[in-house]
Formats: structure tokens, sequence, C-alpha cells
């Protein structure tokens, strides 16, 4: 196997290890990836997301059997050339791959947000903020940390967030 087919491989399993992210309820799935320690991983290693993962008959159990055959079709995913053997170079793309596809569905996520803010600030619609506008968002916000209305945001406030 030469290193311009299994470049070949990568780039033709790409779009399936995009979909498999998305779909999966946690980004990491093995245990060596706890060592990068994000939010996504730690979740990644609890209980419920096991049984999810491994409980293939759905009877709220996971058996040796199962567990097996669920860690053989992981290696399997790892194995990006099918050449039997996960080297580095797989390993880590098989993890890049879903956390590119991950990052890409988390920034087109916010994107939608902010859109989502600007028609809250825009109040008339013109697709214009004005500044008459932006104050008037912060007016509500200043409004609702002052909760005992003597116009200073202070220790006095019980109000922890806006
Ligand atoms: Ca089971
Ligand atoms: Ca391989
Ligand atoms: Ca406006």
């Amino acid at each position: 196997m030469t290193t311009k087919t299994t470049g070949a491989a990568l780039v033709a399993l790409t779009p399936l290890l995009a979909l498999a992210a998305l779909s999966g309820p946690a980004l990491a799935q093995d245990g060596e990836s706890a060592a990068i320690g994000t939010r996504a991983n730690a979740s990644g290693h609890s209980k419920t997301s096991f049984l999810e993962t491994y409980d293939t008959n759905g009877d709220g159990k996971v058996s040796v059997a199962e567990f097996t055959a669920g860690r053989a079709a992981k290696y399997k995913s790892f194995d990006l050339d099918g050449d039997g053997q996960v080297s580095q170079t797989e390993y880590v793309e098989e993890y890049r791959a879903r956390l590119d596809a991950e990052l890409a569905r988390r920034r087109s996520l916010q994107i939608r947000q902010t859109y989502v803010r600007y028609g809250v600030l825009d109040t008339d619609h013109d697709q214009n903020m004005s500044l008459a506008e932006f104050h008037e968002s912060g007016s509500r916000m200043f409004k609702r940390l002052d909760t005992n209305g003597d116009g200073v945001i202070d220790e006095r406030d019980t109000s922890d967030h806006y």
C-alpha cells in the first residue's frame, strides 16, 4: 500500500466519517481520546453513551460479546486503508475528520444564532442596527440586572445574569 493510495482512501472516507460524527452522541467513543480532555470527550465516557454505543440488541445491557463486536467495528473504522492494522496516521486522521465535522457543525450553529440575535436587535427589521436599537437592547440588559431599580448595578442586585 503506497502513501498515495492511503491519502486517496482517507479523502474517500471523509464524508462518511463526517456523517458519523454528526449523528453520534459524542465526538469520542474510544478510551484513548480522554487525554485530549475536551468536554465533548468527557461526555463520551459516560455509562449512558457506552450503552448507546454498544447495546446493539437494545436490551439495556452490554454483554462482552456486544462490547467485543463494537470494539472490532470501531477498529475497522480506524483502518482507513483496510490493511488490518491501524497506523498512527489512520488513528489521528479518523479523529481529525470527526473533529472537523463537529467544529463545522458548531460554527454553522453559532453563525445562525448570530443572525437570530441580529433580528432581535434590529427591532424595526430594516436590516440596519441603529445606535438607538443597540441602546434599547442595552437598556433591557441593564434593567434585568438592576433588580432593586436604583439605577446602579452592584452587589445589592440579586440577578447574576441578564
Ligand atoms: Ca445488549
Ligand atoms: Ca490500516
Ligand atoms: Ca433597525
